[in-house]
């Protein structure tokens, strides 16, 4: 018996084995051992203790052996985990796709600064807004003709997608107070025309809206501000020019050309030889709006801008085609990264 067990022991490789076969068939209830032990009350009295001695020993000598193979089990079932588990820290990690800003926010990121580092404060105001801000106080009365300059998405009769970011012009003016100082802010966002897309109009684009009230605020100040936006956002050999325009908001109104990017000036198909590309609209405050804010145009007055970052990113990057911002073509964005 006790040969048997032991070779048993010995070759056996997994602990359910071990213990739930060789263990129980020798030291169980019903096992080998156990069946000696209890058939000595069976021998001739004078066997009885030299076989129970005897006994006692195997069956020693057989928990010792299961129990120092349970040990050995174990240890080469940890050893083979710890191998196969084991982590290779000099392998080169699998690549997470990394997120950046889209283009169009990095060229507003960068306006900000720009103007920050001016002292404007930046402001943002809601996409859905009000007829009065939008239009009204904006110096558009109802049947204005100059509101077809800027056709609308109506949600109801007084409410609608802001076509400008104009509106955020009478609403910061009605609440400013002009003891703080000038005011100097700019209001980037997204607005809405109901145009038809094609690769230079998109119906959702964005603007970023300036304002600067003071006293004494003359068109060379708007011109030299411009003139610094332009040289930091696309460096120094780009020049700026101002042609006669119209808004509603501005008088005198002017259209704001910078040197052509493609062919700097000299004339392309682009620039359609006129070495000059339009970029953006402004102005000097018109006295109505001032006064429907309840302020003084005889005591305080300024100039407004309104640009393109779309516009000024197809510029930058040769992009051809509006539309390729708003795609979420991540092939097309990253190239920008
Ligand atoms: C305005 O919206 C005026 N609120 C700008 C302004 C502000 C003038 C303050 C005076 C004082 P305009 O409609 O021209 O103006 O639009 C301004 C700029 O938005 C344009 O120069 C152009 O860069 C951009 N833009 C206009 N329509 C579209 C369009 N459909 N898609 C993409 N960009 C557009």
């Amino acid at each position: 018996i006790r040969d048997q067990a032991l070779s048993e022991i010995k070759n056996v490789s997994d602990v359910s084995t071990l213990n739930q076969k060789i263990r129980v068939s020798f030291l169980g209830k019903r096992g080998k051992i156990t069946k000696v032990l209890r058939d000595i009350k069976n021998l001739d009295p004078k066997e009885r203790p030299e076989v129970g001695k005897y006994s006692n020993i195997v069956r020693n000598k057989i928990q010792d052996a299961v129990a120092k193979k349970n040990q050995e089990l174990k240890q080469a079932l940890l050893n083979q985990k710890l191998k196969d588990e084991k982590i290779d820290v000099t392998l080169p990690g699998s690549p997470v796709p990394k997120g950046s800003p889209h283009v169009i926010q990095s060229i507003i990121d960068h306006i900000c600064d720009i103007f920050l580092g001016m002292g404007y404060q930046v402001l943002s105001g809601p996409e859905v807004e009000e007829e009065k801000y939008n239009f009204e106080r904006m110096n558009l009365p109802k049947y204005h003709p100059a509101r077809d300059m800027q056709a609308t998405f109506y949600i109801t009769n007084d409410i609608l997608m802001r076509t400008q970011t104009s509106p955020m012009q009478a609403r910061v003016l009605e609440k400013y107070d002009f003891s703080k100082g000038p005011l100097k802010m700019i209001s980037p966002g997204i607005v809405f025309r109901r145009d038809n897309d094609d690769p230079t109009h998109s119906h959702q684009f964005h603007q970023v809206e300036g304002l600067v009230i003071d006293k004494n605020i003359k068109m060379s100040d708007l011109k030299g501000t411009l003139e610094y936006l332009i040289h930091q956002l696309f460096g120094d050999k780009f020049d700026i020019r101002l042609r006669p325009s119209y808004f509603p908001f501005t008088e005198p109104s002017v259209e704001v050309d910078m040197t052509c990017f493609n062919c700097m000036g000299k004339g392309c198909n682009i620039c359609k030889n006129t070495g000059w590309i339009e970029v953006l609209g402004a102005g000097m405050v018109h006295p109505n709006v001032l006064k429907m804010a309840g302020i003084d145009p005889k005591e305080y007055g300024g100039f407004a801008f309104g640009l393109g970052p779309d516009r000024f990113a197809m510029l930058r990057y040769g992009v051809k085609d509006i539309r390729d911002f708003y795609l979420d073509d991540v092939r097309f964005l990253s190239q920008f990264d």
